[in-house]
């Protein structure tokens, strides 16, 4: 038996967080830019609208949308007025009644819902094909996944189009257009076509490539190209925005790069293009009155007297391969077989929510999964203990977060991710603060958390048992300060905070004391720590 790569870092704890923008109380009015109501109106684009549309008997109804975009961008809409854009996420016709039930959830809201309708072989040819057949994989550094289907291509920029059209008509001079990630990357290129002067921006929330993984995209001339008719381009993480100016740097040597720090300006002909790191936070406040709560304290402790003594290791994730389910179930049996102390003191409780299950590929990844928690329990269960839960389902919002709470231990270990939100709503819903959270490289999430996770490597399995064996046994005064300097960063740097640091960029002048994490690089020394 081995120690392997993974590392607990062992340098003290260095807060990284900011200043300025984030020193003042509470939320929704420590904002400079998001909020002001007399500055350009917003108007937000995405693939989907931040709603739920559904057929009953009795007709319509809508329900709000969830995720970190939704909760961050909605607020800050409803109080300043704008549009959002997007698809209603189901094939839809004109003139239907479902159109007044859209009105009105526009009046409650407070903006306006724009849906851009797209037809079933748009769906498949753009969401399905370009979309999540093409970009989503190699971006994520998974080139065996993809399909360059060259339908999906001219599917992908007619969409585009057509959001695009849907934005001019939509838009005023003076407002401020925010586009959000990988699936509507062309909505600026069509929208120069028609009309120069509009300020665009665009924000990234998966990861972006390294030039070697680009360049086997057929169309990777025109995608980044795409990019520069932006006026700002946010990424998730300083290795991103690496990566995309390394790109840049090859592939257009004509695109000069200046280090604004911590924004980088790239000249190309007359245009200026803003380029730089803006990592999505959460509404930590929310989450932490919601883990305080008298009705998540009764869930966490009904939880616990289902569940038995054993401590939790917790993971909640969509069905997707980039999250590292496999390689996490294998890392779990390994612990349970090197570390025999371990058995019958923790258990597994796994959260998978349901994800493109119309997909062959992730019906395998499913059965994979199911083959894998049979095989564990079917190994090491005894009597009145089972290793791994697995729940194939989505769980309310206050059973989660009950989840959270009582975590010992949070495990993510994504193959590559843009941020992961739940690495960090594990954090802030940790309100007793004796957790541990093991945490992939690869995760966007490494650069703000580094002083407090274990960092592991996904692809690293008897790593990954050796950090949940060293999360185990961790002392409470480690635990406390490796939490406590994770939830300090996540307050600052919450979703609100997001969106004023973007919009400052966008539209005013990010402060000089502004500071961002720095990029997380795995250090090259193996230590053994077990
Ligand atoms: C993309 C990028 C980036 C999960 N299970 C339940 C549930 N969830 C919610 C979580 C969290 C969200 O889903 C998942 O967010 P992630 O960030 O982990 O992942 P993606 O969906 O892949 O998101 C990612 C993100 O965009 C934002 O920029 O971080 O890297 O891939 O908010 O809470 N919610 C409920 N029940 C569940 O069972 N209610």
């Amino acid at each position: 038996m081995r120690g392997s790569a993974a590392r607990i870092p062992l340098r003290s704890p260095k807060p990284v967080g900011s200043a300025g923008l984030a020193a003042l109380a509470r939320p929704l009015h420590r904002y400079s830019y998001a909020l002001r109501p007399s500055a350009h109106r917003l108007l937000v684009v995405s693939n989907r609208l931040p709603i739920v549309l559904e057929k009953k008997t009795g007709g319509w109804t809508l329900k709000p949308g969830s995720g970190g975009l939704v909760n961050a961008l909605a607020p800050v809409l409803s109080h300043r007025g704008g549009v959002w854009i997007g698809w209603p996420g189901m094939p839809l016709e004109r003139g239907g009644s479902w159109e007044a039930v859209l009105d009105a959830g526009y009046r409650e809201r407070g903006y306006e819902l724009v849906p851009v309708l797209l037809s079933a072989a748009e769906v498949k040819g753009f969401y399905e094909g370009f979309a999540n057949a093409i970009l989503w994989p190699l971006f994520h550094d998974l080139l065996g996944r993809c399909n360059f289907q060259p339908s999906f291509w001219y599917a992908y920029l007619d969409v585009n189009e057509k959001f695009a059209d849907c934005v001019l008509h939509h838009s005023r001079e003076d407002d401020f257009i925010w586009v959000q990630d990988y699936q509507l990357i062309h909505v600026a290129e069509f929208l120069r076509r028609k009309s120069d002067t509009r300020r665009i921006g665009f924000f990234l929330h998966i990861p972006f490539p390294p030039l070697d993984i680009l360049l086997k995209l057929p169309w990777r001339g025109q995608i980044l190209k795409a990019f520069l008719a932006y006026d700002l381009i946010g990424f998730q993480t300083p290795r991103d925005t690496r990566n995309f100016l390394s790109c840049l740097q090859a592939l257009l040597p004509e695109a000069e790069i200046a280090d604004g720090h911590p924004i980088f300006e790239v000249h190309l002909g007359a245009r200026t293009v803003k380029v730089g790191a803006f990592p999505i936070g959460i509404d930590f406040q929310a989450y932490e009155e919601t883990a305080r709560s008298a009705e998540v304290t009764r869930r966490v402790a009904e939880l616990r007297s289902r569940l038995g003594p054993a401590d939790l290791i917790v993971g909640v994730d969509r069905l997707d391969y980039t999250k590292g389910l496999p390689e996490r179930l294998e890392a779990f049996r390994n612990a349970l077989q090197r570390h025999a102390e371990l058995r019958e003191q923790v258990l597994l409780f796994q959260v998978v929510v349901p994800s493109r299950e119309g997909v062959p590929e992730y019906q395998a990844l499913k059965a994979h999964i199911e083959r894998l928690v049979g095989e564990i329990n079917g190994e090491f269960s005894t009597a009145g203990w089972v290793p791994v839960h697995y729940h194939y389902k989505s769980l309310g919002r206050r059973d989660l977060i009950a989840l959270y709470r009582l975590a010992r231990i949070g495990f993510v270990t994504s193959i590559k991710d843009g941020m992961n939100l739940v690495a960090k709503e594990l954090c802030a819903c940790q309100v007793e603060g004796r957790g541990v959270l093991v945490l992939s490289e690869f995760a966007g999430a490494a650069a703000q958390l580094q002083s407090g996770a274990l960092l592991v490597n996904p692809h690293d399995i008897e790593g990954m048992a050796d950090a949940l064996k060293a999360a185990f046994v961790m002392g409470e005064e480690e635990r406390r300060w490796r939490m406590d300097e994770m939830r300090k960063i996540l307050r600052e740097q919450d979703i609100f905070w997001w969106v004023d640091y973007y919009l400052q960029a966008a539209l005013g002048t990010v402060p000089d004391d502004f500071r961002i994490p720095a990029e997380y690089v795995p250090p090259l020394e193996i230590e053994e720590y077990l």
